[in-house]
C-alpha cells in the first residue's frame, strides 16, 4: 500500500493525526500551495505570505526529520491549481493507494476531500483533528438535547474536563467561573503598551514576500513591514512575549479601543493557532502557571483562557454541528451590500476608519473593533451577511471558515436567529465613545442622534430596534431598551427613522 499524507496549509503541526503513524520509508507527505485555496476569497496579501512561508518552512521541518516530502510551489510547473488536482498528480505519479488526512476547516474542503476515494479509486481516511480540545463527536453530544447551546455552560464543562484554572476540590480558581465583570474598563490615552517582537526575515519568507508581491498586487492590505512569526520557534517566543509582557493587563484593557494602538494587550496568537503552529492547551497551561506563579492576576488569566477554551472550541463546535445550512441563514433578512468604505477606509466615521485601516495594515483589528465596530455597524445597516462573511474571511490573518462563519454570522450579525447570543451586539455610539478615544476625532457627534452631525451609529441603532421589534419586544434583557424607545414621542421616532434612512442612503452613495 503506498501512502499519501496530505497536509492542509492551517494543519502544520507536528502532533497532526495524519502524520501520526507515517512510515518514514514508504509515506509520501504532499503540501501544495494552490491557486484555488489562496483566492476562493481575496485574502489580505499578509495572510497568503505568512501562511506560504509557514508551510514552506513546516515542510522543511518535515524533511529534516526524515520524511518524504512532495512540496508543490504555487509558481512549480505542472501545479494544477487546486488541492484536488494535486492528490490526482500525486496518485498517479506515485501509484498512490491510500490517503490519509486530518479533517480540514471546511465544509467546502470536506466536501471536496469526501469525493477523492470515488473519483481515484483509493482508500480516504480524514481523522479526527485533535489539536481542538473538544472533537466535533464531543460537542454535538453535548449539545444534544439542550434548548440553550450557551456557551458559559460549554466552557465550565471543558474547564473541569481539562483540569484547567480549578481548585483541588475542582471548584473554580477563586472561587468563581467567570470574571468578566472586571475585564470592561474604558481606556486611558497614553497608556504604554509594550512593544510587540518581530522576528528576523528567514530567505524562505523573503522570497515568499516577492511571490506575493507580484502574484497577489491587486489583493486588500499591506504586506510590509511584515511581523508575523512563520515557524513554531518563533511563535513560541511570541506565545512566552505575550505572557510575561501583555497577559498581566489583557483583562483590564481588553474591551477598550485606541487610536493607533491595534494590539493594546491582545495576544495576537489566533493567527498561529489555527495554522497550527501553536496548540490550545499548552497556551492555555502557559498562561495558568502565569497565574500559579503569581504573575498575571485571576481576572486576565481566567479571562484569556475563556477565549481559547471556551469561545473558540463553541465557535467550531457550532459550525460543524450546524452545517452546512448554517451558512445560508439570514434570520434577520439583511440584504444590503457590503459598503465600498470595508475596503478603502474612506469614510467620515473615524471608528470604522481606524477599524479598517488597522485591518488594512496588520490583517489583524481585535475583537471588540470586529464585533462593535465593523460587526456593529454591519448589524445596523443591515448588510447581507455573505457579503459579510466574505469580508471578515478575506481581511483576518486567523481566518478560516470554521471560527470566521460563527463569529460573523452569530455572534456579530445575529443571521442565526439567537442561536449564539441570545441578545443582539447591537449598539449605538455612546457605547464607542466609552470604550474607545475615536470619537474625539470624528466629524460626527455620538452625543446626537438626528443633527446633521449625529453619529450614523444612533439613529442606525434605534431604527435596528424598532425595524426588528417582532423579534426583539418581549427579549426580558432588552426590556430597559424598549422602555427609552416607548418614552419617545411618535415625531422624535419618525424623526430618527427618517435620518436612519437617510443615513442608508448616503452609506450606498459612499458618502457617510
Ligand atoms: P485575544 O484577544 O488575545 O484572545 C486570545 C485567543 O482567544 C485568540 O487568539 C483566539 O484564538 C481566541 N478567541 C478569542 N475570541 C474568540 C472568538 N470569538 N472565537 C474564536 N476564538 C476566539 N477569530 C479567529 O481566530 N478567526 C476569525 O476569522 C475570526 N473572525 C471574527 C469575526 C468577527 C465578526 C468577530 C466578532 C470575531 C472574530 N474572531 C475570529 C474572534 C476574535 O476576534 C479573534 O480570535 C481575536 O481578535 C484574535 O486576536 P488575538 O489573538 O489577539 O485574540
Ligand atoms: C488559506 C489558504 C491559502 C491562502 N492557501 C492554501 C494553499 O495554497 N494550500 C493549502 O493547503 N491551504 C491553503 N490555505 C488554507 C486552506 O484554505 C484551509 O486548509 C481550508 O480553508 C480549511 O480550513
Ligand atoms: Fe464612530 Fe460615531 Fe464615534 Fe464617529 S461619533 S467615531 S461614527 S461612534
Amino acid at each position: 500500500m503506498t501512502t499519501l499524507r496530505l497536509i492542509l496549509g492551517d494543519q502544520l503541526s507536528g502532533s497532526l493525526s495524519a502524520l501520526s503513524d507515517i512510515d518514514l520509508d514508504c509515506d509520501t507527505v504532499l503540501i501544495a500551495e494552490v491557486r484555488e485555496e489562496a483566492t476562493y476569497v481575496r485574502h489580505h496579501k499578509k495572510k497568503i505570505a505568512f501562511l506560504f512561508a509557514a508551510m514552506r518552512h513546516f515542510g522543511e521541518r518535515l524533511a529534516e526529520r526524515g520524511c518524504r516530502l512532495r512540496y508543490v510551489r504555487l509558481d512549480d510547473a505542472g501545479n494544477s491549481g487546486s488541492l484536488t488536482g494535486e492528490v490526482a498528480r500525486a496518485v498517479k505519479e506515485l501509484g498512490i493507494t491510500r490517503l490519509v488526512a486530518t479533517e480540514p476547516g471546511e465544509y467546502r474542503v470536506l466536501e471536496m476531500m469526501r469525493g477523492w476515494s470515488g473519483r481515484f479509486g483509493i482508500d480516504v481516511d480524514i481523522r479526527e483533528d485533535d489539536r481542538f480540545l473538544c472533537t466535533i463527536g464531543a460537542f454535538r453530544f453535548w449539545a444534544e438535547g439542550r434548548r440553550d447551546l450557551r456557551m458559559e455552560y460549554f466552557y465550565r464543562e471543558m474547564r473541569r474536563k481539562h483540569g484547567i484554572l480549578l481548585e483541588p476540590d475542582g471548584k473554580p480558581a477563586g472561587g468563581r467561573w467567570n470574571f468578566d465583570a472586571e475585564n470592561r474598563k474604558a481606556p486611558i490615552a497614553g497608556i504604554a503598551v509594550p512593544l510587540r517582537i518581530s522576528h528576523a526575515k528567514s530567505p524562505i519568507l523573503r522570497s515568499v514576500l516577492a511571490l506575493v508581491a507580484e502574484r497577489f498586487a491587486d489583493n486588500f492590505g499591506t504586506l510590509e513591514p511584515f511581523h508575523f512569526a512563520v515557524t513554531r520557534r518563533q511563535a513560541l517566543k511570541e506565545l512566552r512575549h505575550f505572557v510575561d509582557h501583555l497577559l498581566p493587563r489583557f483583562g483590564d484593557w481588553q474591551d477598550a479601543m485606541l487610536k493607533g494602538e491595534p494590539y493594546l494587550f491582545h495576544s495576537l496568537l489566533s493567527t498561529y493557532l489555527n495554522a497550527g503552529l501553536l496548540l490550545p492547551l499548552e497556551v492555555c497551561r502557559m498562561a495558568e502557571d502565569a497565574y500559579r506563579s503569581g504573575a498575571a492576576p485571576l481576572n486576565a488569566v481566567e479571562g484569556f483562557i475563556r477565549q481559547i477554551l471556551g469561545w473558540r472550541e463553541y465557535v467550531r463546535g457550532i459550525y460543524w454541528l450546524k452545517m452546512p445550512d448554517y451558512a445560508g441563514l439570514n434570520a434577520l433578512d439583511a440584504q444590503e451590500p457590503l459598503p465600498w468604505f470595508y475596503w478603502s477606509g474612506e469614510t467620515g466615521m473615524a471608528c470604522i476608519a481606524e477599524a479598517v485601516a488597522h485591518t488594512r495594515d496588520h490583517a489583524y483589528s481585535h475583537h471588540i473593533q470586529r464585533l462593535m465596530v465593523t460587526g456593529n455597524f454591519a448589524l445596523l445597516a443591515g448588510l447581507s451577511p455573505p457579503a459579510v462573511s466574505e469580508w471578515y474571511l478575506a481581511v483576518y490573518s486567523d481566518a478560516y471558515e470554521w471560527v470566521e462563519l460563527p463569529n460573523t454570522l452569530g455572534m456579530a450579525l445575529h443571521g442565526d436567529g439567537g442561536l449564539m447570543a441570545s441578545k443582539p451586539y447591537a449598539a449605538s455610539g455612546k457605547y464607542i465613545d466609552r470604550m474607545s478615544d475615536f470619537c474625539s476625532g470624528c466629524r460626527y457627534d455620538p452625543q446626537e442622534t438626528t443633527g446633521e452631525t449625529a453619529c450614523p451609529f444612533n439613529a442606525l441603532y434605534w431604527d435596528f430596534i424598532a425595524r426588528h421589534a417582532d423579534r426583539f419586544r418581549n427579549h426580558p434583557r432588552m426590556a430597559p431598551i424598549w422602555r427609552n424607545w416607548d418614552r419617545m414621542s411618535a415625531d422624535r421616532r419618525d424623526a430618527i427613522r427618517l435620518k436612519a434612512a437617510n443615513t442608508l442612503d448616503r452609506m450606498r452613495n459612499n458618502a457617510l
